[in-house]
């Protein structure tokens, strides 16, 4: 269903600004007795609303198709998300002064990757996710775990039975739910009167200043600024009062702290301040973006199919959700890239969404020695590099598509 009013304001001004066609969903890897079936597509494109300043997808796909149904992200894949997990657990514990009477609860908990850091130490929490094969391994791990979708109403029912939340997480799930306003309802009903809410998602404006494009897909409903997370907290009563920068975490996160009382800090006057002077709060920043994408299409496409012609061979690292929006936007199909390798288990054996490369075990590298791997998972560039070090020492290359398509040396 197409989306014409901001999900975030109402407004009826939604301006749209890039179109990437239509696509299969980014995390709805194919088995292969599907791979003859047609598998759903929706169109990907981007608005943007001045009222709220929110950058937002114009469809609306239902989330339990999205989140629940054969849902394969697993937080703890990655050690780089590990040890920024186990950093930021560590802070709130002294910033906070939690302790055994305190309530930490994380909306997205996933597979408990970061809760468990509170478990270890003695302070309660509450897990809440909808996909069962991560709730189930979080519960596992020792962190407990309702396995439904939240909002206002599971915030009452949490605040009812586990009391008021010290402090509330949402990690990369603040740009995935269609129902933006009842889920910050949700944070206010939940967070008590001196808590804190802490939210991280990826930041807009690497999005637009580096070309991300790939990270465009349908979970991703939102793509958020300070200045669009201000105005949406102001609407719900509550104050956007610091924001911190991690430039290494999915190419560029913002981790914004959300509470009940004004608390501004001087960083969060000095973004917003920022983003006004650059522009993110007016659609001419956003439709430069556009001409900028076609020409990383055009050129990406161009590089593989010159590699192929010249007789090399690729193959491609990371069966990621933005890897499926770079696959299928770009139109990369087998005859270019002949497989994707990939540490999650739960991926090997699949195939990526429409464009059905298969998904291999990354020790495939070293056994078929491919000329070329165009990096699908850049934002973990580092850990993959190095942990890649004997194929690049036996003499493969990798190609980093973005933000302009680059073989590395
Ligand atoms: O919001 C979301 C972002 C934060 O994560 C989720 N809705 C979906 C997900 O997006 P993604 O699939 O693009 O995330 P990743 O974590 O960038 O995907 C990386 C892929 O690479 C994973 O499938 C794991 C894999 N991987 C690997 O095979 N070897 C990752 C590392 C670090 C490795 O060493």
């Amino acid at each position: 269903m197409r989306i014409t009013t901001c999900r975030s304001s109402g407004s009826q001004e939604l301006i749209p600004f890039l179109d990437l066609g239509v696509t299969p969903l980014a995390d709805a890897l194919v088995r292969p007795d599907q791979l003859d079936r047609p598998e759903p597509r929706f169109p990907l494109e981007l608005a943007f609303c001045p009222e709220s300043a929110l950058v937002q997808i114009t469809e609306d796909v239902p989330p339990e198709q999205l989140f629940v149904d054969n849902y394969l992200y697993f937080s703890s894949f990655s050690d780089h998300l590990l040890r920024h997990a186990r950093e930021h657990a560590t802070e709130l514990v002294r910033d906070r002064r939690l302790g055994a009477d305190s309530l930490v609860v994380e909306v997205a908990s996933n597979d408990g990757y970061l809760l468990r850091n509170f478990v270890d130490v003695g302070i309660p929490v509450l897990g809440v996710d909808p996909a069962p094969d991560q709730a189930a391994e979080a519960v596992a791990a020792g962190v407990p775990t309702l396995v439904e979708f939240f909002g206002d109403d599971l915030a009452r029912r949490i605040r009812d039975e586990h009391g008021l939340a010290d402090v509330i997480i949402a990690n990369n799930v603040f740009a995935h739910i269609p129902d933006i306003n009842d889920f910050t309802k949700g944070l206010g009903t939940l967070l008590a009167d001196d808590g804190i809410i802490t939210i991280e998602n990826p930041y807009v404006r690497d999005l637009i200043d580096h070309a991300e494009f790939d990270t465009i897909y349908h979970e991703h409903f939102y793509y958020h600024s300070c200045t669009s997370i201000q105005r949406h907290m102001r609407r719900h009563g509550l104050w956007l009062n610091d924001v911190r920068y991690f430039p290494d975490l999915h190419g560029g996160s913002l981790r914004w702290t959300v509470g009940h009382h004004d608390e501004r800090s001087e960083t969060v006057v000095r973004y917003l301040a920022e983003e006004h002077a650059a522009g993110l709060d007016s659609i001419d920043y956003y439709t430069e973006f556009a001409r900028r994408v076609d020409a990383i299409r055009h050129d990406l496409l161009a590089l593989l199919q010159q590699l192929r012609s010249d007789g090399a061979t690729i193959a491609a690292y990371g069966a990621a959700a933005k890897g499926a929006t770079l696959l299928n936007t770009v139109g990369i199909d087998t005859g270019l890239v002949s497989y994707v390798v990939d540490r999650n288990v739960h991926k090997q054996g699949l195939h990526m969404p429409g464009t059905h490369q298969p998904i291999l075990d990354p020790s495939v590298l070293l056994e078929d020695r491919p000329d070329y791997v165009l990096l699908l998972a850049w934002n973990f560039k580092d850990e993959i590099i190095a942990q890649q070090r004997d194929y690049l020492d036996a003499g493969g290359r990798f190609i980093v598509p973005v933000p302009t398509p680059e073989v590395l040396s």
